[in-house]
């Protein structure tokens, strides 16, 4: 997701070329005010053109594009970099609030920011574009011909086959091992850029863009994950009972760990696709959204169009003209292009658009509400200024489309559009919560763990020898899995989820699994609703969408416990709303795992 705006930028690097007897003088607020209002109108200058270039390199994956993304990202880091190093210049001045604001956010701008010596950001960026576009582009055999990420997801999904499974996973797994000398030497630029700015590494300055110290950030996600962790378990335990009755103990035995490919989803994040192997014995599920989309003739368009109908329904604007004719939704057939969804605003006002792969599914339906949630709130704090053109923190921006598609997946809203046409009853609640779960509850642990990984990289804690085994230790400690074979020496299976090569922190998506129930609650609440959590849509309140908007309008403007009040009235994040939401099924799964031994 990138955030761009064009603005015009005349000479403003040369404003702190201070005379040296003027910086003698300590600075005054309202040089820091000229500062912070100078380096944003550059910012604008440098992003607009990154932007463009980022844009046609993931579009079209070649040598050119790919020299062209790195120049002109080395550029961009290099300025900010410098602008963020300037800026401690005005450390101890007295500046308004707002301007204080930006200061310390101009900091925190990069997610990995190059050390200030010649050639350090051109090789970070050189980098960067080499792992996305390694990941992006890999392939390899199965059944004598070369597959993509996307044939193989369809594989993890789709088959009951456990040695294809284990084929599938190690091969994609085997697509990451070239990645791990970059992927090293990236995380040593990244760091000496990182401590140049102050921080300690940079895992630090990433737990620093929550508006709290480093330290209490990560004490909060273990606040959080303790909140969250029982009813992972309870899941686990009866997701691993289901999966020894189907494969039998010599795949999947009943105690310790599940094997990782065995749970319908490449890196094991979400389970959804394994429904029908752990369904509740005796109450069907009358209907599958995958099917519903398949036999109503949706296709990736009509996936997008019903995305936007939703937001619609709350009052958002529809998307402009050119969202349709610049994004890209499908595959295409004759090019290289990174297929992993996104967002993008390429002017920082209204020229919108996604990048994905669609595929007519269920799991692909919740990601084009996500990946909307993106544009629409990119859209909705256009008018701040430049550095808080970004939501009230990462995890916000994360959850504003999974909350929309907390509605939109109930079974009322999918009967309202056409989708189904029976709504069922409360004897459905289970079979729905399940399903539910298996995306949502599963996801937390991996939500957390990803970045787990990378803190104990930049920290140093964990070595590029330990790469490997640090990751398995950790997707055993919270995941409570296991590879479906020994990995091999030079294995690198970090690398094979999109956000390491693609260096985009992660925890924002364990948050964001959190705040899109904080969000559901609360907007329900609004809307007058009196029954289950997980019953309620909100689609077609426009009053719950003005309000929503009204958070949104103020993207980074101030610190998000003061967004989160706007909408919601709390000042925590707060996985009450989690448990609220699944109340019934903890209480059923607990009851089917009696006599079970859970854990790990
Ligand atoms: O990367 C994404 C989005 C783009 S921001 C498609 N997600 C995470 C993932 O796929 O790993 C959404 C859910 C988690
Ligand atoms: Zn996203």
């Amino acid at each position: 997701m990138k955030t761009m705006l064009m603005a015009a930028a005349a000479a403003v690097a040369l404003t702190w070329a201070a005379p040296v007897a003027a910086q003698a003088q300590a600075p005054t607020a309202a040089e820091a005010k000229a500062f912070v209002e100078a380096a944003e109108a550059e910012l604008d200058k440098v992003n607009a053109f990154a932007a463009r270039a980022a844009w046609v390199r993931a579009n079209f994956i070649t040598e050119d594009t790919q020299w062209l993304e790195a120049k002109s990202s080395a550029e961009q880091n290099a300025t900010v970099t410098r602008l963020a190093t300037e800026a401690a210049r005005f450390n101890g001045v007295a500046a308004d609030p707002v301007t204080a604001r930006k200061l310390k956010l101009l900091k925190l701008y990069l997610v990995s920011p190059a050390p200030n010596r010649p050639g350090a950001a051109e090789e970070l960026a050189g980098l960067l574009t080499r792992l996305d576009s390694t990941y992006s582009t890999g392939k390899f055999e199965h059944k004598g011909k070369p597959i993509t990420l996307n044939d193989a997801e369809d594989v993890l999904a789709e088959s009951r086959d456990p040695a294809e499974l284990k084929a599938v996973w190690e091969g994609w797994h085997g697509v990451a091992k070239v990645m791990k000398p970059d992927y090293a030497r990236f995380a040593a630029l990244s760091n000496e850029g990182a401590k140049s700015l102050g921080f300690k590494d940079t895992g630090a300055l990433w737990r620093s863009n929550y508006d709290m110290e480093p330290d209490a950030f990560a004490a909060e996600t273990d606040r959080l994950w303790k909140q969250v962790e029982p009813f992972y378990r309870n899941l686990h335990c009866y997701v691993r009972a289901r999966l020894n009755d189907k494969y039998g103990d010599a795949v999947q035995p009943r105690k310790g760990p599940i094997r990782a490919d065995l749970l319908g989803n490449m890196w094991a994040q979400q389970w959804g696709n394994i429904y029908d192997i752990v369904q509740p014995k005796g109450v069907t599920s009358s209907y599958s959204l995958d099917k519903l989309l398949e036999a109503k003739g949706y296709d990736a368009t009509k996936m997008v169009k019903t995305g936007e109908a939703f937001y619609s329904s709350l009052g958002y604007s529809p998307l402009p003209e050119t969202f349709w004719e610049r994004s890209l939704i499908t595959r295409p057939r004759d090019r290289e292009v990174v297929c992993h969804a996104s967002a993008w605003n390429l002017d920082d006002k209204d020229d919108i658009r996604i990048k994905m792969c669609t595929k007519v599914n269920a799991d692909d339906f919740r990601t084009v509400h996500h990946e909307l949630g993106h544009n629409y709130y990119q859209r909705a704090y256009k008018n701040q200024p430049t550095l808080f053109r970004s939501g009230a923190n990462d995890g916000f921006h994360e959850a504003i489309g999974d909350f929309a598609a907390l509605s939109a997946s109930t079974p009322t809203y999918l009967n309202q559009i056409g989708l189904l046409d029976q709504i069922p009853g409360a004897e459905e609640d289970i079979p729905f919560l399940l399903k539910m779960a298996l995306d949502k509850i599963a996801f937390m642990p991996f939500g957390l763990l990803v970045d787990r990984w990378r803190w104990g990289v930049f920290s140093g804690e964990t070595t590029p020898e330990e790469y490997n085994a640090d990751w398995w230790a950790l997707r055993l400690k919270y995941q409570g899995l296991t590879p479906p074979g020994d990995r091999p020496a030079d294995a690198f299976d970090p690398g094979a989820k999109y956000h390491v090569p693609g260096n985009t922190p992660y925890t924002r998506y364990f948050l964001a699994h959190i705040y899109q129930f904080q969000f559901h609650r609360a907007a329900c609440a609004q809307a007058g609703w009196k029954g289950p959590l997980h019953r309620c849509s909100v689609y077609g309140q426009k009053a719950v969408g003005e309000k929503f908007n009204r958070m949104m309008e103020m993207g980074q403007s101030q610190p998000w416990p003061q967004a989160l009040a706007e909408f919601s009235g709390e000042t925590r994040t707060d996985a009450s709303a989690v448990a609220a939401y699944f109340k019934p099924l903890d209480a059923w799964l607990t009851k089917q795992n009696k006599g079970e031994q859970c854990g790990w």
